[in-house]
This record gives structure tokens, C-alpha cells and sequence, in this order.
């Protein structure tokens, strides 16, 4: 073995960093390798958006995880894909470019450099070889693509639907440009009008979206945030005839309590309700019109946050279905019209909003459900006041009050979703252009692939127009488009695509990211699909992880993609606060700047730091006086190591207690990688290298024995450091290439250990037991000691107080 006298004691992490940052860039260390018959393993972090301002700690606390497994499942044995890309299209750099006029695809291009090397200087492994860019027309040629299969099979429509249209700036701006119903820029009042607008039909796919989270392994709270948001509901729709000149009509409701029905006392449309203006009487309307406007004036989410009800009489009644009595209808904005039906019937003895409606405009209420409580009263209770139904429960009451409506042609079972289709259009500059264009004849048509990609063009001014038309409305030139077979002229869709696009299909892109002819090749997706590992925020709870899991459904189904599911197992990462306490931001000043502290402490400790900051998906306060005691905690391996390293090779066995504290180090390090608890995995370390500094004096300190498996250990922490050491050590390969060591088992468990044996607080003897044995095992080795037998008398312990590897306490009340 060669070892080199001269080499530097003290730890340069500048240089060291960018050693092995080099050495693992030459060697190819980390490529997914497409060929090898390994079992595969896909971690993913959802990829950054390159903003101007660089990595910022949230970056950092996301990646250092996947990272961590990445490396620990490569030394595993496993092929591991872990890609990095740019999520490259977004409001910022829009903003700016209108602002500066800089092109945004120059200030991303330039973000996305930066990103590169802040990425490369914290020691991830990415496959550098598989970067994607969704800006990149090779990219969104394909998410093009994916747009046309979607409008071929029904999947995209166009609709007339409401955006958010700043008069005094002229212009349409995005939901995240809007706070409290003002332009977040000048502070101007925002009006919601109808614009038409590209539509995913995401509904379509409501039952699959929540069958498939059976399936796949997500925090129980993300799943249900999910369900909750694809809100399944299941009820009935009722048929109720208007009465009087509007003879004819009928207003259809929905209800997921038809077994409330005798206790519907009026009836509610919304003011969007395509009925409301044929059946109101001529007399009414202008009260009715009044209430319209009013309403139009509110936002979905003021009108169902609002406490105060409000409302106008229509003057028509419709016919209660099963009672033939008049019942009247109103209009109210609580009702919302992209519901149901857009119309309820109204039962205020069990439903609180109707009940406050009844009250307010003194309805008659009666009461269908036995309770004691006043009402309303909206839990479950026997139906009372109700014919046929008086005296049955909730659910059979439900059943037999639809079989009744199903008989008399008055209703049928129905299940709603709150989920509404995917708004899918931007009347903005920066995003991916539709591939769709109108011919007078032909009408509207997707661009065939060999038309792809429609490169989106350079345009002079960002700005979108006066009328609300995107910026590439005003480049005649591009918008005009021939149509080879027909020669006819037509006109390109000017609207672009919403930033969610491209992200819900890029860890397709990442299994096959240089094919040219399809968007990834189903042997390829075969390898590697689904993702085994996706870490991103909880913020996506809803958004991005549900239009992901939308996009590959529908993949699946045209046979583009090989899995119904994309992403196998999620996990979040906690938010990393300010030392403040608040969400760290530019803005708040509490932003740390990650190349100052990088080059203050070094990747390595910073992202030990990170982990060991608490676990994982808890928010955690950055508080730079924790990061002394990762430093001391490396620095003494350090020292160790080179301490090792400067002398004769030591092999020496180690003793017994090093030896048994290493095994367990390496089972607890790989148990808590498998778990991602990284901090604990940290601590296990720690606590590993005090037994070196301690068992027999430090005997074994020098010996490679624990210190290369330790080095193995670090590498998915602290990765530079463990490949100095593990070369230092004398070995020629890189660590992080290097098998993952093994336990012996036995070695992990202590042996026998004494303890004592109470009763009621009084030693009675001694037990000799496994440390970790279970409680029935030592309270059967203490009933078994002729002092605790003697101190029971034959009673039995009220409260047994055990304390593996301690004590054993029986404890008994009774005289
Ligand atoms: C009668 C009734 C009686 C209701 C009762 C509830 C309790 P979820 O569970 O959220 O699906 N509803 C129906 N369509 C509506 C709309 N477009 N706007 C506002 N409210 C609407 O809620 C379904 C219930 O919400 C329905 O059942 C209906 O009120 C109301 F004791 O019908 B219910």
C-alpha cells in the first residue's frame, strides 16, 4: 500500500470537494445504466424551477435526501436512476423579461448554468447525462404531443371560462399574480370575466384518481388531501316540476341526503342557473336581475366563505315530488352553479346553510331527523315526520327513499366530484405553444407530429394585449400557418400553457431523454417506471402530483406509458425556516445564501447539517449554531482517519465492544436509509465514533476495520469526505462505488445482561435476560425469583414497569 507522508492533515474542503466532484464527472460514477440486468431503483426530486436568484435551503433540504438513497441503493447493488431537470417555464422570468425586455429564454438559460454548478457543487449524484430543460423544443415537442393525443381523444376542449382581467394594466393575469383580489404589481383591482379558454377534462378521470392511491405508498395525508379534493360524493338527483306559467320546466337537484326529502321546504338555483330567467315571472324579474349582478361581483371563494346569507324570492314554486305541495323557489349565491346540478332543495331543520337561510327569510322548517339537540341538527338520527321512511336509519333510508324516486320516475342515484376540469391556457408569452390551429373548413385541428415541435418564437414585446390576446397574437407572421394538404390558410392558437404542463410528464422524459421519434420508449419506461422514490413539498399535494397522475393515466390507457401509477413512493421534505422561525425568503431577509455558507463550511457538513436538523417532513428553524456540532462530529473523523492514515496500515482486530457497536452502526445506518431517517442514522455515527475514541482506551482507533465500513457509512452523508478518507485508507476504487458493508447479526444484539427485580419499588432479586427482551419474557423470569414470589403472595401485579436492560418493577395496590 502506498500512502503519502506529505498529504495534508488538516481538512481543505475546497479542493477535497472539487477532487471527487471531478473524479465522479470522469468516471461516469453515476449513470443509470439502461443495459444492466441490476434491479433498478428510480429517486426523484421534483425538479427546481431556475430562478435568477440560484439554490436556495429548500432546494438543498429536498435533494440531500433522494440523494442519500441514491448512493446508499447504488451500494446496495442496485441501478439507480436519479436524473435532475428544469422545470424551465414560469412566471419570473416573464415578469422580468417585461420589466427589462430580457428574453426569457436568456435569463433561464442563464439560471439553468447557475443552477448546474450549484447542484454539481454540493456532491449530488445526478446522472449529468440524462438533463432535461422543458423550455427545450426537444422537450416540449413531445408535451405538444401529449396535448394532441389528449384533444384527438375529448380530453382537451375549449370553453368560455372565467380569468382574472386587470383593466388598468390591460391585461390577463396569472392566479399567483393576484393576492386579495388585487394585481400583486400597482395593487389594481382584478375582475373575473369569461375569456375562452383551453380545458383538460381531469374529471373524466376522477374514480381512477382515487382508486389509484390504494396503490402506491404516500403519506396517509397527502392521499386524503387528494380524495379530498376529487371530493366523491354519493346521493341523488330529484326531479321537482315548476308550477304555474313556467308549466313544463323542471329544475333538477342534486342531494346527498335523500332521505331528508320530506323535510325540503323550498328550493335554491343558483343565479348562474340556466332555468332562473324562464321560470321567474315577469314581476320578479327585476329583483331576481338585481341579485344577479350582485352575485357576479363575488368570487367562488367569497361566496362560500360567506357567513351572511343572501338571496331573492324567484316567485315560481316548483312541486315536492312525493307530497304534491307547493314549495317555493329562490335564488342564492350559495348555490354554485359548477355543482350538482346547481340547484338543492333546501332542508334547514339538517342543514346548516339552509337553515340559516330559512331563518333569515323566515321559511318554514321542519324537523325529519329524531334528535335531542336544537336544530339544525345534521348528524345521523331515525327518520321522523316522513311517511314511509318514519323510524329507518341514515343508509336504509337513503336506499329506500332512491328506489321510491328510481319507481316513480322522480330521481335516481347519483355520484358528484368537487374535482373540476383543468383550466389549461395562459394568454401569456412564456410557455409551451399549443399545437392546434383553425382552418376556415377544416376547423379546429391538432398538428400532426411531424408538424412538432411549434417552436415558440421570439416576440418583441412580452406584454399580452390590450384585448387580453396572448403576445404571440401580434407576430402575424407566425400566427398564419398553411395547411400542406388543403393549401388552406388557418391561424395558430396564440394562448400558451400553463407551467404545470411540462412537469406532468418529465419523469417519463428522464427513463429516455435523447429519443427522437416517441416520448419515451415503453422498453425504456419498462425499466425504469414508476419513480421508487419522488421527494417534493406537501404545496403539491393537489397541483402538480394530481395532474401527474391525470397525464400518465392517460398514457397508460393509449398505450404511451407502461404504469398506471408514475410515482410508486412519496415522501415531503419539511420547510427549512428562517433562524427566525418564518419562511425563509428573499424578501423576509432571513435567506441564507448557499454558495456563502457552501464556502464557509463545506458541502459535506452542510448537508449532514440539514439532516440532522430533526426529521425529514417536520419544518425545521435554520440555526447556524447547530452546524458546530456536525463540524466537531466530522472533524474527529477526519482526524481519526488521517491519523490512521499516517502511520503503518492498522488492521488489527477490534475490540470486542468497537466490534459490536460497528455491526450495529451498520444495521441501524441502512435501517434508517431505508426509512429515511436521516438524522438518526446521523446520530448512530456519532455515537459509533465515541466508542472508537472510548473502548479499551481508543485501542482500535487506528484500525481500517471500522474506519473504511465507517467511511462506507458517511459516503451517502457526507460524501467527499468518505471518498478522501476511503483513498486516504489506501483503497484505489471510488467509495461511493463500493459494495455496501455487512452485519453480522449476531453481533448486533447484547447478550445477557443482570437486572434487577422490584416489587412495589423493593429489590426482590435478580433476572438474567436478552436486554431486548419483551416484557412477557421478563415478568415471567420475575415471578420465577423466590423474593418476588415471596413478596407476591400469590398476588397479581397491578402495573408492571419494565425497562429493557434496567430493571423490572411490579407493582401491586391491592393490600
Ligand atoms: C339536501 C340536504 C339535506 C343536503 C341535508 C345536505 C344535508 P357534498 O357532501 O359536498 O357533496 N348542494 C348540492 N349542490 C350544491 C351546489 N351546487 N351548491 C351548494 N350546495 C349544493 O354536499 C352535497 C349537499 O350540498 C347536497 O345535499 C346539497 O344539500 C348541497 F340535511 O341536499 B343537500
Amino acid at each position: 500500500m502506498t500512502r503519502d507522508m506529505t498529504q495534508d492533515m488538516t481538512y481543505d474542503h475546497k479542493s477535497i470537494e472539487a477532487r471527487w466532484q471531478k473524479a465522479w464527472r470522469e468516471q461516469d460514477a453515476f449513470r443509470a445504466d439502461d443495459a444492466s440486468d441490476k434491479p433498478k431503483y428510480y429517486a426523484l426530486d421534483m425538479f427546481p424551477y431556475p430562478s435568477g436568484s440560484g439554490l436556495h435551503v429548500g432546494h438543498m433540504a429536498s435533494y440531500s435526501p433522494t440523494d442519500a438513497v441514491a448512493r446508499y441503493k447504488r451500494a446496495k447493488g442496485f441501478n439507480v436512476l436519479h436524473p435532475i431537470g428544469y422545470d424551465a417555464f414560469g412566471l419570473p422570468a416573464e415578469q422580468y423579461a417585461i420589466q427589462t425586455g430580457t428574453p426569457p429564454a436568456k435569463t433561464t438559460e442563464d439560471a439553468i448554468v447557475n443552477f448546474r454548478r450549484q447542484l454539481a457543487s454540493f456532491g449530488f449524484s445526478f446522472d449529468w447525462s440524462r438533463e432535461v430543460s422543458t423550455a427545450d423544443p426537444a422537450f416540449y415537442k413531445w408535451t405538444q404531443f401529449i396535448f394532441a393525443k389528449l384533444f384527438e381523444r375529448g380530453l382537451a376542449y375549449q370553453k368560455e371560462a372565467p380569468v382574472n382581467w386587470c383593466p388598468e394594466l390591460r391585461t390577463v393575469l396569472a392566479n399567483e399574480e393576484v393576492v386579495d383580489g388585487k394585481s400583486e404589481r400597482g395593487g389594481h383591482p382584478v375582475l373575473r370575466v369569461p375569456m375562452k379558454q383551453w380545458m383538460l377534462r381531469i374529471t373524466a378521470y376522477a374514480e381512477r384518481l382515487i382508486e389509484g392511491l390504494d396503490s402506491v405508498d404516500w403519506p396517509q395525508r397527502t392521499k386524503d388531501a387528494q380524495r379530498k379534493w376529487i371530493g366523491k360524493s354519493e346521493g341523488a338527483v330529484v326531479t321537482f316540476p315548476i308550477e304555474g306559467p313556467a308549466n313544463g320546466l323542471a329544475l333538477e337537484i342534486f342531494t346527498t341526503r335523500p332521505d331528508t326529502l320530506f323535510g325540503a321546504t323550498f328550493m335554491v338555483v343558483s343565479p348562474e342557473h340556466p332555468l332562473l330567467g324562464a321560470m321567474t315571472p315577469p314581476e320578479r324579474r327585476p329583483a331576481v336581475d338585481a341579485y344577479r349582478v350582485e352575485a357576479s361581483r363575488k368570487s367562488e371563494v367569497e361566496r362560500k366563505a360567506s357567513t351572511e346569507k343572501s338571496g331573492v324570492f324567484t316567485g315560481a314554486h316548483a312541486t315536492h315530488p312525493l307530497t304534491g305541495r307547493p314549495i317555493p323557489v329562490w335564488t342564492a349565491d350559495y348555490v354554485l352553479m359548477d355543482y350538482g346540478t346547481g340547484a338543492i332543495m333546501g332542508v334547514p331543520a339538517h342543514d346548516a346553510r339552509d337553515f340559516e337561510f330559512a331563518n333569515k327569510f323566515g321559511l318554514p322548517i321542519v324537523r325529519v331527523l329524531q334528535s335531542e339537540g336544537p336544530l339544525p341538527f345534521e348528524g345521523d338520527g331515525l327518520v321522523c315526520n316522513s311517511q314511509f321512511l318514519d323510524g329507518l336509519e341514515r343508509a336504509d333510508a337513503i336506499q329506500r327513499m332512491t328506489q321510491e324516486l328510481e319507481s316513480r320516475g322522480s330521481g335516481a342515484r347519483r355520484i358528484e366530484y368537487k374535482l373540476r376540469d383543468w383550466l389549461f391556457s395562459r394568454q401569456r408569452y412564456w410557455g409551451e405553444p399549443f399545437p392546434m390551429a383553425t382552418f376556415p373548413r377544416t376547423g379546429l385541428v391538432a398538428l400532426p407530429l411531424a408538424d412538432l415541435p411549434v417552436v415558440l418564437p421570439d416576440v418583441a414585446n412580452y406584454q399580452p394585449s390590450e384585448k387580453g390576446e396572448a403576445p404571440l397574437a401580434r407576430n402575424k407572421q407566425w400566427v398564419e400557418i398553411r395547411d400542406p394538404a388543403t393549401g388552406e390558410v388557418g391561424a395558430r392558437e396564440t394562448d400558451t400553457m400553463p407551467g404545470s404542463a411540462g412537469s406532468s410528464w418529465y419523469f417519463l422524459r428522464f427513463t429516455d431523454p435523447a429519443n427522437a421519434r416517441e416520448l419515451a420508449s415503453l422498453p425504456r419506461q419498462n425499466k425504469w417506471m414508476p419513480v421508487d422514490l419522488y421527494v417534493g413539498g406537501p404545496e403539491h399535494t393537489v397541483g402538480h402530483l394530481l395532474y401527474a397522475r391525470f397525464w400518465q393515466k392517460v398514457l397508460f390507457d393509449l398505450g404511451l406509458a407502461t404504469t398506471d401509477e408514475p410515482f410508486q413512493k412519496l415522501a415531503h421534505q419539511g420547510m427549512i425556516l428562517g433562524s427566525d422561525g418564518e419562511k425563509m425568503s428573499k424578501s423576509g431577509g432571513n435567506a441564507v445564501n448557499l454558495d456563502e455558507v457552501r464556502d464557509r463550511y463545506g458541502a459535506d457538513v452542510l448537508r449532514c447539517f440539514l439532516f440532522f436538523l430533526g426529521p425529514m417532513d417536520r419544518d425545521k428553524p435554520w440555526n447556524e449554531s447547530g452546524i458546530d456540532g456536525i463540524q466537531r462530529f466530522l472533524d474527529r473523523v477526519w482526524r481519526a482517519a488521517t491519523d490512521a492514515a499516517s502511520g503503518t496500515p492498522d488492521d488489527s482486530e477490534l475490540p470486542q465492544a468497537l466490534e459490536k457497536q460497528l455491526h450495529k452502526t451498520i444495521k441501524k445506518v441502512g435501517d434508517d436509509l431505508d426509512s429515511l431517517s436521516f438524522n438518526t442514522a446521523i446520530s448512530a455515527m456519532m455515537i459509533l465514533v465515541n466508542e472508537a475514541h472510548r473502548s479499551d482506551g481508543g485501542a482500535g482507533l487506528r484500525s481500517r476495520r471500522w474506519l473504511l465500513p465507517l467511511a462506507q457509512l458517511l459516503a451517502p452523508f457526507a460524501p467527499h469526505m468518505a471518498e478522501e478518507i476511503w483513498s486516504r485508507l489506501g483503497k484505489k476504487d471510488l467509495v461511493a462505488l463500493a459494495p455496501w458493508p455487512e452485519y453480522d447479526s449476531n453481533l448486533t444484539v447484547d447478550a445477557v445482561v443482570t437486572i434487577g427485580v422490584q416489587v412495589n419499588g423493593k429489590s426482590r432479586g435478580t433476572i438474567q435476560i436478552a436486554v431486548d427482551a419483551p416484557e412477557a419474557v421478563a415478568l415471567a423470569a420475575g415471578r420465577g425469583v423466590a423474593g418476588v414470589r415471596n413478596a407476591l403472595q400469590g398476588r397479581e401485579p397491578d402495573r408492571v414497569i419494565y425497562r429493557p436492560g434496567r430493571i423490572l418493577n411490579l407493582i401491586v395496590t391491592g393490600s
